[in-house]
């Protein structure tokens, strides 16, 4: 450990290194991590321990794993997803920050529960062009959360299964802390907002030890390549992997190789919804709130279930945000009233698969009509890529 650290960071690596249970060794070394002041003499101590970090959070969540798997325990807290599912979720305080009123507000569902503390997580459906979106509002989370207070674990660990989570911000209160608080609780949860996965893989291999390949031109571009591939060797070997190929893609960061070295980490899309935006002085704080955090996230709406105040096309901005294409499937010349979802960039050949494999394996040809065309409809084959809003007629042999 490197001597120029600050006495309460070495106190707190002694409790880490006297510390018995698994979570608790974890708690501590977090600890000791956030104690340690960031600069070129303490990276090493740095990666080292977050690598360390890794391998016993990989450990924590294989035991829970196979708990799990014995037990076969619901829990109150688990949501089965219907739909896109959009998580409403905001830090504890009396009164609330709206969130069942936002819920009632969007899908009917709670009209007598607003004002009272919502304790299990409370479930509605918003429909939008015939696409469900199912809200679902979580218990608000307490500072501590992710080391359980308040049920914050079970509650947390809902939110890895989202499709999108909303941070609802009182905005007739104070709007720094509650995001500290939250972005802290989902930082903690390993829960990382509005970022790519890194582009980097870890495989094992049987023999030749760690091996790390710059494959893109981007890649080759990282500077002091040579003292990079150094420290992710001295990373991977401390988690366990002696044998590997890291493959890198383009731009990362140590801290990079160790969220892919740990299982427990997830990506989330995150917008903000600022809520009570009838009160005085909201529209203020509402600037404030876009001007301070708008870097990290693109989508940030102000609302206000008193004034009726939130963009009537809710569900195109989630849709866009998710990046998601709608397809009309079309059959006999008739159009299909509900769209299917599919990722960025879908092909005739992903639309097949999703519809019925048989589609794919019997395919003939396709027909797609897109409006605004000069050419509105036109026969295509499977690789054909398709956009948003295009209709599709697949014609089997
Ligand atoms: N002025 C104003 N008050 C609101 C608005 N939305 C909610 N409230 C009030 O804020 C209080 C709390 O609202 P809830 O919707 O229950 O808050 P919550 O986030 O669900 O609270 P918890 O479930 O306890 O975390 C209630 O008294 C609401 O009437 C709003 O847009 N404007
Ligand atoms: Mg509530």
């Amino acid at each position: 450990m490197s001597s120029n650290l600050p006495p309460q960071a070495k106190a707190k690596y002694q409790e880490y290194l006297d510390a018995g249970a698994l979570e608790e060794r974890i708690k501590k070394l977090e600890e000791f991590l956030s104690l340690v002041p960031k600069h070129k003499a303490t990276e090493k101590t740095v990666a080292l321990n977050k690598s360390r970090l890794a391998k016993m959070k990989r450990e924590l969540e294989h035991r829970r794993q196979k708990q799990k798997s014995i037990q076969k325990i619901v829990s109150p807290f688990s949501i089965k997803k219907e739909g896109i599912q959009v998580i409403l979720i905001s830090c504890f305080q009396t009164p609330g920050v709206g969130k069942t009123a936002l819920l009632n507000y969007l899908t009917g569902a709670a009209e007598d529960k607003i004002g009272k503390f919502t304790a299990l997580p409370e479930i509605g459906i918003y429909q939008y062009q015939k696409i469900r979106f199912q809200i679902v509002e979580m218990p608000s989370l307490m500072e501590g959360a992710a080391d359980g207070v308040g049920n914050g674990k079970e509650i947390l660990s809902q939110l890895r299964a989202a499709d999108l989570l909303c941070i609802c911000i009182d905005l007739s209160g104070n709007i720094e802390k509650q995001m500290n608080l939250l972005l802290t609780e989902l930082s903690k949860a390993d829960i990382r907002i509005n970022i790519q996965p890194p582009s980097l893989t870890i495989e094992k291999t049987g023999a030749n030890k760690i091996q790390v390949l710059y494959m893109t031109k981007k890649a080759k571009e990282i500077e002091k390549l040579g003292d990079l591939s150094e420290q992710i060797k001295d990373i991977v070997n401390e988690n366990g992997i002696h044998n590997g190929i890291v493959k890198i893609y383009g731009k990362i960061t140590l801290d990079d190789v160790i969220d892919v070295l740990t299982p427990s980490v997830v990506y989330k899309k995150v917008m903000i919804l600022g809520t009570k935006g009838d009160l005085s002085h909201t529209q203020e704080i509402f600037d404030k709130l876009e001007k301070k955090y708008s870097d990290k996230f693109p989508i940030i709406l102000g609302t206000s279930f008193q004034k009726e105040t939130f963009p009537n096309d809710f569900g195109e901005i989630i849709l866009k945000f998710l990046q998601k294409i709608r397809i009309y499937t079309m059959s006999g010349g008739i159009v299909a009233e509900q769209p299917l979802l599919m990722d960025k960039n879908p092909s005739i050949k992903d639309v097949a698969l999703k519809v019925h494999r048989s589609f794919y394996n019997s395919f003939e040809h396709a027909i797609i009509i897109r409006e605004g065309e000069r050419q509105k409809r036109k026969k295509v084959g499977l690789n054909y890529i398709l956009k948003d809003n295009d209709i599709v007629e697949i014609h089997i042999t």
